[in-house]
């Protein structure tokens, strides 16, 4: 595998959490370390049974693969491998894989001596998952809460959660999660727009300075975050977004059982209306 040029140069010994020297090592471009390893292993494993489960079951066209969680009548045992248990190992090598990934990414941030931004923005992907198919299951008493594994199965679930409170749009978490979905890709592209207008002019112009993308945001709505900000506030504006969606999820069922529109009653219910 071809390095670049500077990539040897970063190939540092050391930063592992784990393991020492063992599996400090690159296989191509990739860092190994132990936690690549049990990223492989848990990763090997959870595709293996997905491969399995589609097997024993009716289709191999990928849209409708389905894994499916137990039956809530198992609550919080193990299930049969074929009723369910099946999911239940996948979703333990998945968290397994997930968390192995982000403490991957910790040993590569230390070799770097750099920040632990990345892998601390990855572990609320993280976070999000284990809320779907871990904490809210357990504290609605069966595993069968989780969502089945498959490209439209998932979808169906979500849907059929969403109307099983009636009107999943009035769920405040869920819309302040959407809105700052929304506001990500407006703050990206914003940034991206800016950055190209400025660093990457037509042949023969010259290349504009962080003061020029200052000024025109000044120019423009009185107010430049700044080129540093801007970074901080996109990560800050993701990190919601999914925050926020975890919380939607888990105070639907655990903290609310109604629709959620009849939650907006408090609003109705206001002394101030008497
Ligand atoms: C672009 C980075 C690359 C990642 C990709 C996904 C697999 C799955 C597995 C055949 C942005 C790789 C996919 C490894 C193959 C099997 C068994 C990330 C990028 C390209 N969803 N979801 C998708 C997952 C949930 C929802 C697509 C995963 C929740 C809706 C893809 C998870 C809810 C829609 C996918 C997960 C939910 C999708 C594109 C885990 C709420 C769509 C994803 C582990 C969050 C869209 C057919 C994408 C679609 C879609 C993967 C969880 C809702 C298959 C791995 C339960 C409404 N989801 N999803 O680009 O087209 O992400 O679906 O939590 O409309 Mg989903
Ligand atoms: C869970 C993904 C984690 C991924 C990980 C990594 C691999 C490796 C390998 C590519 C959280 C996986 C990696 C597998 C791949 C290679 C090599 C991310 C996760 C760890 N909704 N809704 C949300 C909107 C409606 C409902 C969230 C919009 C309807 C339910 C978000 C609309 C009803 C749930 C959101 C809309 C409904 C949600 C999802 C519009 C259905 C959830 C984002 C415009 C009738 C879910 C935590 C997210 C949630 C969720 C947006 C409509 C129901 C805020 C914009 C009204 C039941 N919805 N929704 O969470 O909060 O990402 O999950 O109508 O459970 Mg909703
Ligand atoms: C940013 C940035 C910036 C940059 C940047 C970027 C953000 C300003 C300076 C980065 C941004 C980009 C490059 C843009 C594009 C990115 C996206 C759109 C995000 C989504 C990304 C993807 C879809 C790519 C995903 C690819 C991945 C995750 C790599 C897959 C890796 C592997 C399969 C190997 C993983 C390594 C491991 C596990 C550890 C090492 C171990 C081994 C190598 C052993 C090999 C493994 C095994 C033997 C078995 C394991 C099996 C596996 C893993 C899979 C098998 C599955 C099957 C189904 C076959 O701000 O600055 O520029 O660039």
């Amino acid at each position: 595998m071809a390095m670049l040029s500077f990539e040897r140069k970063y190939r540092v010994r050391g930063g592992t959490l784990i393991g020492g020297d063992l599996f400090d090592f690159w296989i191509g471009p990739f860092y190994v370390g132990f936690f690549g390893v049990t990223t492989a292993i848990f990763t090997a494993l959870g595709t293996a049974l997905i491969i399995y489960g589609a097997a024993i079951g009716p289709t191999w066209n990928i849209w409708q693969i389905n894994i499916a969680p137990p039956d809530i009548k198992y609550g919080l045992g193990f299930a049969p491998l074929k009723e369910g248990g099946l999911w239940q190992i996948i979703t333990f090598c998945a968290t397994g894989a997930f968390i192995s990934w982000a403490l991957r990414e910790v040993e590569i941030c230390r070799k770097l001596g750099m920040g632990y931004h990345v892998p601390f923005a990855f572990s609320f992907a993280i976070l999000a998952y284990v809320t779907l198919v871990i904490f809210r299951p357990l504290m609605m008493g069966a595993w069968g809460h989780g969502f089945p594994y498959g490209i439209l199965s998932h979808l169906d679930w979500v849907s059929n959660t969403g109307y099983q409170y009636l009107h999943f749009h009035y769920n405040p978490a869920h819309m302040l999660a959407i809105t700052f979905f929304f506001t990500t890709t407006f703050a990206l592209s914003l940034h991206g727009a800016l950055v190209l207008s400025a660093t990457n002019p037509p042949k023969g112009q010259e290349v504009k300075t962080p003061e020029h993308e200052d000024t025109f945001f000044r120019d423009a709505i009185g107010y430049s975050i700044g080129t540093l900000g801007i970074h901080r506030l996109g990560l800050f504006l993701a990190l919601s977004a999914v925050f926020w969606s975890a919380v939607c999820i888990i105070i639907s069922g655990p903290m609310w059982t109604r629709g959620w529109p009849e939650w907006w009653n408090w609003w109705l219910n206001l002394p101030v209306w008497r």
